[in-house]
């Protein structure tokens, strides 16, 4: 089988995990999404990474989803909104014992993604890495974290796993990812709308923890409900934990806004809402802090979905 990681959305962190796959000298192929992408890519010579204030460039091959081959192995490095059609788009060349690792936050495009593909094994993973696009193809290295991969279908290690550490990707396989898969999500609906909506830094939150507590109140009594009791587990103090960590940082959501981005609503606060109503609980805040968010982005021309 081919060992080639082939790497679909040549964004922020596809090109954080591309650079360094290539750097270790794994094969690794970008698929862009257009002619026009490609051709402007190939004019450029490559993928840079700017890394403690260091750039280097990649001259990683690229391609679009028209070209032929199979492809045995996929990152799925799009935001959760484009995964599932970006991956329709190469059902056509996945070989026969095709894996896809999907690297969307929130829950919910996993899914969408897995229904795409019914006979390709679909690993998920929850990343802390930080990244973001200095350049059309250049991306700066922002946030050293960690990476948990695991498949709730099958807790068999996947035979490429050793290629992470080679390329200095920190990663572990979990057994629980969906726990964690929902505990950051969770994190997610306790911090990152109330950014946008009080305009602020997360630490600014510390001024705001009633509203907070209120909504933890709520995500905690979700999670037992969806049967994720291990990601309730002192989800309060975990929550305040980050907001005094992360005091400085802006979080995602803010700043998909401040950029003018379409957001990751719909697989974040949108899952847990859309959760409990199948489960018939009551969650008032995490709906009206739902209700709030839409009208917000609407305000500023965003899209709410
Ligand atoms: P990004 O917007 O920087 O990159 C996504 C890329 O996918 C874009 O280049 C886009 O053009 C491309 N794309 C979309 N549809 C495509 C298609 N059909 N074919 C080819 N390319 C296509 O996004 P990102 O910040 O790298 O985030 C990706 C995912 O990782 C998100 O779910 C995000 O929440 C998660 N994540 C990001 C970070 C980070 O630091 N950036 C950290 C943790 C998790
Ligand atoms: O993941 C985050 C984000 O900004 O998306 C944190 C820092 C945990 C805040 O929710």
């Amino acid at each position: 089988m081919s060992s080639t990681w082939h790497i679909l959305g040549a964004g922020s962190l596809g090109s954080l995990w591309a650079c360094r796959l290539a750097r270790a000298g794994k094969p690794v192929r970008l698929i862009l999404r257009d002619q026009q992408r490609l051709v402007d890519y190939q004019r450029g010579g490559g993928l840079a990474l700017v890394e403690h204030d260091n750039l280097r460039q990649y001259a990683i091959p690229a391609e679009t989803a028209n070209a032929n081959g199979p492809i045995h192995r996929l990152l799925v490095a799009c935001k959760a909104y484009d995964a599932a059609p970006a991956v329709a788009q190469l059902a056509p060349r996945l070989a026969l014992g095709a894996e896809l690792v999907l690297l969307q936050n929130g829950l919910g495009s996993q899914d969408e993604v897995a229904e795409q593909v019914p006979h390709a094994r679909c690993v998920f993973a929850s990343s802390t890495e930080g990244a973001f696009r200095e350049d059309a193809w250049q991306v700066r290295f922002a946030g050293h974290g960690f990476n948990w991969l695991g498949d709730p279908a099958n807790p068999s290690v996947p035979s490429w796993f050793a290629d992470l550490h080679d390329a200095g990707i920190p990663a572990q396989w979990a057994l629980d990812i969906p726990t964690r898969l929902w505990r950051k999500l969770a994190l997610n609906c306790a911090i990152n709308p109330l950014t946008v909506l009080h305009d602020c830094q997360n630490g600014g939150l510390l001024g705001h923890l009633a509203e907070v507590e209120q909504l933890c109140d709520e995500l905690v009594g979700l999670l037992r409900r969806c049967g994720q009791p291990d990601a309730a587990t002192d989800l309060h103090e975990d929550v305040q934990r980050v907001i005094v960590a992360t005091a400085a940082n802006y979080s995602s959501m803010y700043q998909d806004v401040r950029h003018g981005r379409r957001t990751e609503v719909h697989y974040l606060l949108g899952h847990a809402c859309r959760a409990a109503s199948r489960h018939g609980l009551a969650v008032p805040h995490l709906e009206r802090l739902q209700q709030r968010l839409v009208d917000n982005l609407r305000s500023r021309g965003l899209r709410s979905d």
